[in-house]
């Protein structure tokens, strides 16, 4: 099967056409939508009756999308006080399925979908499919986990409106996965990062990856860096993209890369993007960086204005040289919430992991920081994943490398480190979102 390669791209996109839209024509679609999302809020949500009437704003006052900034946000919290279906803007009754996704503070941030919903994922699934040159003729191999989490049933969504075979495997189980991806002839991955970086080791280590017939990866929910793609794509030789998208919103699909990896293409006409700097509320500029806000565009049964994700991005309004003219959001370097203080320095993983892939040798991107507190100051560790034979070498040998790995990461975080250096696979691998991170400062 044809991979796909820059010389075919232009080519494969030239039917595209909601994708290739000019400005005006997009800024005129999302105009209509958002004057009837926000005419179906303001109407059949209390919620948002509520909102817009204390900030005097009548449907009838947005008129395009220019005046989105009119109108009132909405944020986790909200739906949280909603929970569960306080949102609706349709009956009960013509809500066809929930999904949702656990935050850290015991309930389910919830997410309902009218039939009309479902269809529109899909849809934006199978875009990014195709954007990974996936065509009715692949093979899609799916493990992520199936069940409230979206990432399973999204992909098996994308893969149907797609008309591709998707095999539904779920998280788990490796040694089933590898042998039912080279059984079935699967053409494409679609799981975490981190899941897929375990995946591509243990087919290494099985000498599998020859056998197989996988050309393409479809990778998100969760932080990666483009040192962690390159890795994987050297290990499976496949092109791997970055798939992003939140429940609240719709799920996998809301965004993804397209070959040339310059940002995440937004499927713009159903999700509205803003970036936003956290602290003012204004609109940043193109490429810098702040807060991503969605509106959902075209969502009966639980639309969403302006959204505030906590994902940290920034926005570039420029045609890609694949010939999409859908804003592109930057990869993400993590939410707000994932950033640690340290010492009042901002620290995110994906930090980390840019700097262990750069040093390459006998350091593997397998990591876990840990963060506690001792005599009122910050202390940050961070365990990192060696080869075996570091730790028959003598001890010089294996300070040397702990120094040098603390070192690196000084430079790189702009604290210093305590490095720990354990065997290959001590640190949890993780078949979900992978925990990078475990903050004891908030643990009594
Ligand atoms: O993680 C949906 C998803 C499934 C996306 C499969 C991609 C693939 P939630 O569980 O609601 O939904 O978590 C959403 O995950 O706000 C981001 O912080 C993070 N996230 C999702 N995709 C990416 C990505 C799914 N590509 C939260 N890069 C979002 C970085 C991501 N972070």
């Amino acid at each position: 099967m044809a991979a796909v390669t820059l010389e075919n791209w232009v080519e494969r996109i030239r039917d595209l056409k909601i994708e290739c839209m000019s400005s005006d024509e997009m800024a005129a679609l999302q105009s209509r939508r958002l004057a009837d999302v926000v005419n179906r809020a303001y109407h059949n949500v209390d919620f948002y009756h509520k909102k817009m009437k204390a900030l005097g704003v009548e449907p009838g006052d947005i008129k395009g999308i220019e005046d989105i900034h009119k109108l009132p946000f909405t944020t986790k919290e909200d739906l949280r006080d909603n929970y569960p279906f306080g949102l609706l803007a349709i009956p009960k009754k013509d809500v066809v399925r929930v999904q949702g996704t656990s935050g850290t503070t015991g309930k389910l941030t919830l997410a309902s979908y009218s039939q009309k919903d479902v269809d529109v994922w899909g849809e934006c699934v199978a875009r990014c499919l195709a954007m990974a040159g996936l065509t009715e003729e692949d093979i899609l191999h799916v493990c992520y986990g199936y069940g409230l989490f979206t990432g399973g049933i999204g992909l098996d969504l994308g893969a149907r409106a797609l008309g591709a075979m998707a095999i539904p495997m779920s998280a788990g189980n490796t040694q089933r996965q590898m042998m039912c991806m080279e059984d079935f002839g699967a053409t494409a991955i679609a799981c975490t990062p981190s899941y897929a970086l375990h995946l591509a080791e243990s087919l290494q280590e099985a000498g599998l990856v020859s056998s197989l017939k996988i050309k393409a990866g479809i990778h998100g929910a969760e932080p990666w860096t483009e040192e962690m793609r390159r890795k994987i794509e050297s290990i499976l030789e496949i092109n791997c993209f970055d798939i992003y998208g939140l429940c609240e919103i719709t799920g996998p699909g809301v965004a993804q890369d397209c070959i040339h990896h310059a940002g995440l293409h937004v499927n713009a006409d159903y999700f509205y993007p803003e970036v936003l700097d956290p602290a003012t509320n204004q609109a940043c500029a193109d490429k810098e960086t702040g807060e991503l806000i969605f509106t959902t565009l075209s969502k009966e049964a639980m639309p969403l204005i302006r959204y505030r994700t906590k994902d940290l991005t920034s926005i570039d309004h420029s045609t890609c040289e694949c010939g999409r003219t859908t804003p592109r959001i930057s990869k993400f370097t993590g939410r707000t919430d994932d950033m640690k203080v340290i010492r009042g320095v901002n620290v995110f993983p994906t930090q980390v992991e840019t700097a262990l892939l750069g040093m390459g040798g006998a350091v593997a991107p397998h990591y876990l920081m840990i963060v506690d507190r001792e005599e009122n100051m910050d202390i940050l560790t961070v365990m990192v994943e060696v080869d075996e034979s570091v730790f028959s070498d003598e001890i010089r040998k294996l300070d040397a490398l702990k120094n040098k790995i603390g070192a690196v990461l000084k430079q790189a975080l702009g604290v210093s480190v305590r490095v720990k250096l354990v065997e290959p696979k001590t640190i949890q691998r993780s078949e979900g979102k992978a925990v990078r991170v475990i903050d004891k400062r908030n643990i009594e």
